[in-house]
């Protein structure tokens, strides 16, 4: 059970970090002043609760105290629960969270939340118990407890659609977005914006006292969540759904909001607890937790002593959609960055691109005009390597052919700065052949990001033999910068996500030689949580790519071991994907219908083979896709290509769509159980040859019931 069992304090005073010393008490102007100071981000942990219990007991009993401010120390309001402490003895210490809520909501003084940094779920709760909010212009806010596969367990569900209606609410809490001050302000969840967070929040607090406001919290708002229409849940239940992908929080969510507007605040916030307590018991709170964490460990190298290097420029080669969409994430970190290619006019096409790639942007609300604009100012265009011969960073995002990049590599080396990274975003080519082009293969590293690169938040940092610890360590550090979410591979054949990705594509065509149609193929993996069946990505990116990719593999195809021709036969018959209207599918648009033309290839191709045809239940498909994933991330571990199996989850979660309710790939081969999935590993390598097998690791954890932790 979650922390708001109450039980008697069992650690009280027992450990020494509980109580004032992680809250800070001071008296300014008669305000008392708490400041919370637990690093890194002021989470809610037994020391934080216990420390503001006794400080709201303590300026309650002051008379001097007119009014209370609660404010983090350090870069940050409250973020949070302390979810390291989840399931701990410490979650159960009192005062919980919901109690120290009360105190704040019937405090006889007014009590103002001074909000810098991120409030995030139940430190943002806790504000929303305030009787008012003022926060610093760059503040933000949010409800992300969603992306953990939970719910605001501490009223915000209750207490928000008495601000901002249950439409904005429901928008809020589902996608656990967080909010700038200025939105805020327009939403009436801050009361105002303050340029000196402390002295304003203390002048605010102070009017409020000597003004005799009256002091009527949140909870007790109705006006917002009276006379709602039912209608807008069922719609609102039916957009949500579709985006979810399986995630069942967001509905829930749905539930609880629902509530807020049809029960007494009592029975709403009774609700919400429950709904939380079922949540927390659920298999994806455990995956989306585990991910949480995958993410933070995934930017650690073990024994990297290395100091990155600053990154205060950068320059991309090939201003194709992916060289544009790596220039538009520096200039979006504010890195100015020149855009270069072969000839003046690929540039302009290049950046014509990026120019319409903003304004869709901007059209979408996703992103205000001037930041567009300062964004896009600070790209510049080159057609000479001189141009940005200082810049810190080149990124080479050229055609994906070694004897090009080999002739790019020796170029930069000849003219850029002698301790500029260069970086190569190749998704498959020997990152040490790139290097060896070159003078300084220490400073040559692999920086993949994924299309499109300005949206998708994988960036799979590869080393080669010779990359230096502090190349290593400056784009590990860069990712943070950029916004990505980074692994460190090591250097191989498709690195850790492409060289997985073969054997899922793979399956699923012999799936289909099997006897199982496209279509159930996708559905079954769309049920599963994928944004889109393997058989449509292949679609998507186009065929004539995948057989010159798989051309390419062929010579290194161990004897007995085969690709399907499927995918080969649909080529010859002009079928190159949805851009030529028609690949697996048949196109109308962007709608796809299946088509008997297909069918009959496949029939065809199996005949010739001799494969018995059958019917497929959907749980045997799931299993033979995801399960070759498994096998070939475990032995990504065993060769040192991938540090730790949750490097590949975070890998595949952000740049392949696996869901994070499932934890990544790795997580959900351990749930299935290891043995499960190295005996589907014996079992592929009969049917489909010797590359299918299970490794030595999976084969010793398998056998001796271990999971990865043991790897
Ligand atoms: C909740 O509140 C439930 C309530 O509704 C109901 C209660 C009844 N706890 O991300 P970073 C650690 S659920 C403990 O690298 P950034 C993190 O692990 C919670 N630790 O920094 C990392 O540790 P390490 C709802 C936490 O600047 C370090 O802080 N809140 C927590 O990029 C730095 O984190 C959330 O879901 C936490 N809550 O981003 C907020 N949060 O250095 C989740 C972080 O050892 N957190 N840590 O790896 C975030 O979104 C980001 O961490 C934040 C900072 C924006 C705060």
């Amino acid at each position: 059970e979650p922390w708001m069992v109450r039980l008697a304090n069992p650690l009280a005073g027992i450990n020494g970090d509980h109580g004032m010393n992680a809250v800070r008490y001071d008296v300014t102007d008669n305000v008392a002043v708490l400041t919370v100071e637990y690093p890194p981000v002021n989470a809610l942990s037994a020391a934080v609760r216990t420390g503001l219990g006794e400080g709201l007991a303590h300026a309650k009993s002051d008379s001097a105290v007119i009014a209370v401010v609660i404010v983090g120390g350090g870069g940050t309001f409250i973020a949070g629960a302390d979810i390291t402490e989840f399931g701990t003895e410490k979650s159960k210490i009192l005062p919980s969270l919901p109690d120290l809520q009360h105190s704040l909501e019937t405090f006889p003084k007014p009590t103002v939340a001074a909000i810098h940094g991120t409030a995030l779920g139940g430190g943002f709760e806790l504000a929303l118990t305030c009787h008012a909010r003022v926060a610093l212009a760059s503040a933000k806010v949010g409800l992300p407890e969603v992306n953990l596969g939970l719910l605001p367990g501490a009223g915000g569900t209750q207490r928000l659609p008495r601000l901002v209606g249950p439409e904005v609410a429901i928008d809020l809490i589902t996608t656990g977005r967080h909010i700038s001050a200025a939105r805020a302000l327009e939403l009436g969840i801050i009361d105002a914006v303050v340029e000196d967070l402390v002295m304003g929040a203390i002048d605010h607090a102070r009017r409020m006292a000597t003004h005799g406001a009256t002091l009527t919290p949140v909870i007790e708002r109705n006006e917002k969540v009276e006379g709602i229409s039912p209608d807008l849940f069922t719609k609102a239940r039916q957009s949500v759904a579709k985006k979810a992908r399986g995630k069942i929080a967001p509905l829930v969510i749905i539930d609880c909001i629902e509530a807020a507007c049809t029960l007494p605040p009592a029975e709403g916030l009774a609700f919400e607890i429950a709904k939380f307590r079922e949540l927390y018991a659920s298999d994806q709170r455990a995956a989306l937790m585990h991910y949480f964490f995958a993410e933070r460990e995934a930017r650690r190298v073990p024994g990297l002593a290395a100091e990155p290097r600053p990154i205060g420029s950068a320059a991309v080669i090939g201003a194709g959609t992916m060289g544009g969409g790596i220039a538009m994430v520096f200039a979006n970190a504010g890195i100015p960055v020149h855009l270069t290619d072969i000839s003046e006019d690929a540039v302009s096409r290049g950046i014509n691109l990026i120019r319409k790639n903003y304004d869709v942007s901007v059209g979408r609300g996703s992103m205000t005009q001037a930041t567009a604009d300062k964004a896009l100012a600070l790209i510049a265009t080159a057609t000479d390597y001189a141009d940005f011969a200082d810049a810190d960073i080149v990124v080479e995002a050229a055609f994906e052919r070694m004897d090009i990049k080999r002739d790019i590599f020796s170029r930069l080396d000849a003219v850029m700065k002698p301790d500029a990274i260069l970086g190569t975003n190749t998704s498959s080519l020997d990152i040490d052949a790139i290097a060896a082009a070159t003078n300084r293969p220490g400073n040559v590293v692999g920086v993949h990001f994924f299309s499109p690169a300005n949206v998708m938040k994988l960036q799979e940092n590869i080393r080669g033999k010779l990359t230096s610890e502090q190349t290593i360590a400056t784009v590990m550090a860069l990712g943070k910068t950029l916004g990505k979410n980074v692994v460190l591979a090591g250097n191989c054949d498709g690195f850790i996500g492409n060289r997985m990705l073969q054997y899922y594509t793979g399956e699923a065509e012999f799936l289909m030689e099997q006897g199982a149609t496209p279509e159930q193929i996708d559905l079954v993996a769309e049920k599963f949580g994928m944004p889109m069946g393997p058989i449509s990505m292949r679609d998507m990116s186009g065929l004539d790519v995948g057989v010159l990719v798989r051309e390419a593999r062929k010579a290194t195809l161990p004897p007995g071991e085969r690709f399907s021709p499927i995918l080969e036969r649909l080529v010859e018959r002009g079928r190159h994907g949805m851009k030529t209207g028609k690949g697996f599918y048949r196109y109308e648009g962007r709608e796809k219908h299946p088509d008997p033309e297909t069918t009959d290839i496949i029939e065809q191709v199996a005949r010739e083979l001799g494969v018995q045809r059958r019917t497929f239940t959907d749980e045997e498909i799931e299993f033979r896709l995801f399960a070759p994933l498994v096998n070939e991330g475990a032995k990504e571990i065993e060769d040192g290509t991938a540090i730790r199996a949750s490097d590949i989850d975070v890998a595949w979660v952000n740049g392949y769509g696996f869901p994070a309710h499932k934890g990544g790939p790795m997580y959900w081969g351990e749930q299935v159980g290891l043995h499960r999935i190295y005996e589907a590993a014996l079992g592929a390598a009969q049917r489909n040859g010797p590359r299918w097998g299970p490794g030595k690791l999976l084969e010793r954890l398998a056998t001796e019931g271990k999971g990865w932790k043991d790897a």
